[in-house]
């Protein structure tokens, strides 16, 4: 069976093999904690220092090439000190979407090689359209909540997972304890890779949304059906359709990212510890 065949057939087996060896490769048997880089997000990891381990995504069981301009398909392993602690970090640098089309368990292949590598938790970072009006571009938010607007589960069969906590309230009190000014919202997932017309971000406000994105859902629901704990973080690098009159464009969200990167590194670099 190739790679590709074993992710669709059995993918937490395909997670298992990814996990040995990512251990094999890196020379780090277990890792604690896991971070998935999104669009305008690479940046943001320079803060963590200098990787002990890089590889291509693609060459790890069940990880296909990157798609999306920003996205660079590396998989590094980061040691973060805190004190005689040593905190080992699985980053993902890059992800894949729904609206490639390879269907969910490419999606979700990164964070249940994450859990398998030994992560307990996943910080799930993404950058999205500002629904709710009193966002501003280059804004960080802490997602408290989601509401999916796919109708696609990573869960197939009886698995009635509780999702009351998805977002773990836990990490959220310790990140808007590191930073004040942090705000939380509700992430709608959209498909895509179109953008939404304004009057379907008029109904995404009407249910409650504050935050439009077409990723981070998925992930939360696998790793969380796996046992691990979730931060999903998004970046907000455009206004979402119809909020400013202007036309989205994806340069925007790329330059938005890239002067939000290290201010959200070294958050993310200052808090590991506490969650850890
Ligand atoms: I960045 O406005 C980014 N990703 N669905 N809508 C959706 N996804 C996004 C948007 C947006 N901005």
């Amino acid at each position: 069976m190739t790679s590709t065949e074993i992710l669709y057939s059995d993918p937490l087996k395909a997670a298992t093999l990814a996990a040995a060896e990512i251990a094999q490769a890196s020379g780090i048997a277990t890792h604690d904690v896991a971070l998935v880089m999104g669009s305008g997000w690479v940046g943001a990891v320079d803060a963590l220092g200098t990787p002990t381990f890089e590889c291509n995504a693609e060459d790890i069981t069940g990880f296909f090439p990157p798609a999306v301009e920003g996205h660079s398909g590396k998989v590094r392993s980061y040691e973060i000190k805190d004190g005689d602690r040593s905190i080992r970090a699985l980053v993902f640098l890059g992800r894949t979407h729904l609206y490639e089309g390879k269907g969910m368990e490419p999606v979700v292949h990164g964070v249940r090689t994450a859990v398998k590598a030994g992560c307990k938790v996943i910080i799930l970072t993404n950058a999205c359209g500002g629904i709710n009006t009193a966002y501003r571009v280059g804004q960080p938010v802490l997602i408290r909540d989601h509401i999916s607007l796919t109708a696609q589960s990573p869960l197939v069969g009886a698995t009635f997972v509780d999702l009351t906590d998805l977002y773990s309230k836990r990490i959220r009190s310790i990140m808007k304890s590191a930073d004040s000014s942090l705000q939380e919202g509700v992430y709608v997932h959209w498909r895509g890779p179109t953008y939404e017309t304004p009057a379907e971000i008029h109904m995404m406000r009407t249910l409650g949304a504050d935050l439009v994105g077409m990723s981070t859902v998925p992930e939360a629901i696998a790793a969380h059906a796996l046992g691990a704990e979730v931060l999903g973080i998004s970046l907000v690098t455009n206004a979402a359709a119809g909020v400013t009159g202007e036309k989205l464009n994806h340069e925007e969200v790329i330059a938005a990212g890239k002067a939000a990167a290290s201010s959200m590194g070294e958050l993310l670099a200052k808090t590991i510890p506490q969650i850890i």
